[in-house]
């Protein structure tokens, strides 16, 4: 999901369906004895909010069908009122709409695991770099406006923009009241995608769109840059001044748009995101991972610069909060994640997202591809494969869930159980880790 608020984001980040996410936390935790975890609480009961005008409770509709979603937006209807939304608005938006199960379908969580960050990665190609680099020069004008008058660089936008909807060529076909409604009453992130559907409408209501211009992903994200309908009401930014936020039609609508959004969430001007990192022989496994940063002071002390030999204290400011990341684990390729990178994750909380964002917008900028290159055997963890590893580390008395997923915990968990095996402690999951901990090996 992309361009959700920050707080809501991280409440989100748990079923977001893209990999790898992760957000930030303390740093190692050692393992610990496992107390019987208290049993869940009852699910909240259906019960409509007047104050929201919303059925809350995220409760996933077991098999979603067209009767179902009938029952479900004409309770919907009624609260309209109360979320702004006319009679008139709601009958004329919802005019023909069924429920689309081709966005429920695509929306599904996937099996949770970990694919290869290296695969993910490739996409990243030549190709798509000269593309970036065309559409740049293309709009040269525009975006150098942008970056004059926002400070982001225009290369960050152009990265989010080649990653979204590939500079603008795959803008979704979807309208999207259809997909967050169907979405909503789907039921798995409801409240979400009830507060999207209404944003939606507010922008019919308000004309800030006509029904039309309402096309997009299966996900409900709009435009060139891929704006959830909330966040063009919020942080849409009309460049244009021609009077309307249209961020499909016009390029400088969603750039500044774009750029508005990474200056709400914190960008920090003139500062880079992502670099390739070059460790120190006598580099601590245990310090590198999105959950553990240091000041650019403290890297320099600890002899990690980029792989250019920079050091950090030069290219950011001397409180900037930095992370080593071994994506691929100790072997792989290790970078610096310097604060503007962790915008990228606030578009779309997936560090391989961020990763391909920044690194595509470093290429776009003149940059080179990665210096270092990915093991030949990396391998992808599936979902089934990290149930099993949790389930032995939770064993293990290490404070891990067992729900496939390799996130903040996962991580901890693995470089603690490494750390006291002795082994590289990188956090990262791998065939040989699991071989280990099943008892495979020795
Ligand atoms: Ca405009």
């Amino acid at each position: 999901m992309r361009l959700i608020a920050l707080p809501l984001m991280l409440l989100l980040a748990a079923c977001a369906s893209s990999p790898g996410h992760d957000g930030t936390g303390s740093g190692i935790q050692p393992p610990s004895p496992m107390p019987a975890p208290p049993p869940p609480p009852p699910p909240p009961p259906m019960t409509m909010s007047p104050q929201s005008g919303s059925t809350i409770a995220n409760q996933q509709v077991a098999n979603p069908n067209e009767a179902g979603f009938r029952v479900y937006m004409e309770k919907m209807r009624n609260f309209a009122p109360s979320r702004g939304i006319s009679e008139a608005t709601w009958d004329s938006a919802m005019d023909g709409v069924t429920m689309n199960r081709k966005s429920i379908e695509l929306s599904a969580p996937g099996g949770g695991g970990m694919g290869r960050v290296s695969t993910y990665l490739a996409r990243i190609d030549n190709s798509m770099v000269t593309r970036g680099r065309n559409a740049v020069a293309a709009n040269a004008a525009l975006l150098a406006k942008v970056g004059k008058d926002t400070g982001v660089d225009p290369a960050a936008i152009a990265g989010i923009w080649g990653n979204e909807t590939s500079y603008g060529n795959v803008l979704g076909n979807f309208y999207v009241v259809e997909a967050l409604a169907s979405l909503a009453y789907e039921g798995r992130r409801r409240s979400y995608f009830e507060d999207e559907m209404f944003a939606a409408l507010t922008l019919l209501q308000q004309g800030l769109a006509t029904r039309a211009e309402l096309t997009g992903s299966y996900a409900g994200a709009l435009g060139q840059v891929q704006f959830m309908p909330s966040n063009i009401l919020k942080l849409g930014v009309d460049g244009d001044g021609d009077g309307e936020r249209d961020l499909r039609g016009s390029l400088a609508d969603a750039f500044y748009s774009c750029a508005n959004y990474l200056l709400a969430h914190g960008w920090r001007v003139g500062e880079p995101w992502l670099a390739e990192a070059r460790l120190p022989p006598n580099f601590r496994w245990e310090n590198a991972g999105p959950d553990i940063t240091k000041t650019a002071a403290e890297w320099d002390a600890l002899g990690v610069t980029t792989v250019n030999g920079d050091r950090l204290s030069r290219l950011v400011a001397p409180d900037a909060q930095i992370s080593v990341l071994l994506p691929g684990g100790h072997r792989g390729i290790p970078m610096i994640a310097f604060p503007n990178y962790r915008r990228f994750l606030d578009y779309n909380p997936s560090q391989s997202y961020a990763i391909a964002v920044s690194h595509l917008a470093n290429r776009i900028k003149g940059g080179g591809d990665w210096r270092a290159s990915w093991p030949a055997d990396l391998q992808g963890m599936s979902a089934s494969d990290i149930r099993t590893m949790q389930s032995r580390l939770l064993a293990l008395g290490y404070d891990v869930g067992v729900d496939g997923r390799y996130g903040e915990k996962t991580r901890q968990a693995v470089r603690a159980y490494q750390l006291s095996m002795g082994l590289p402690a990188d956090g990262y999951p791998t065939q040989s880790l699991l071989a280990r901990l099943l008892g495979r090996i020795s």
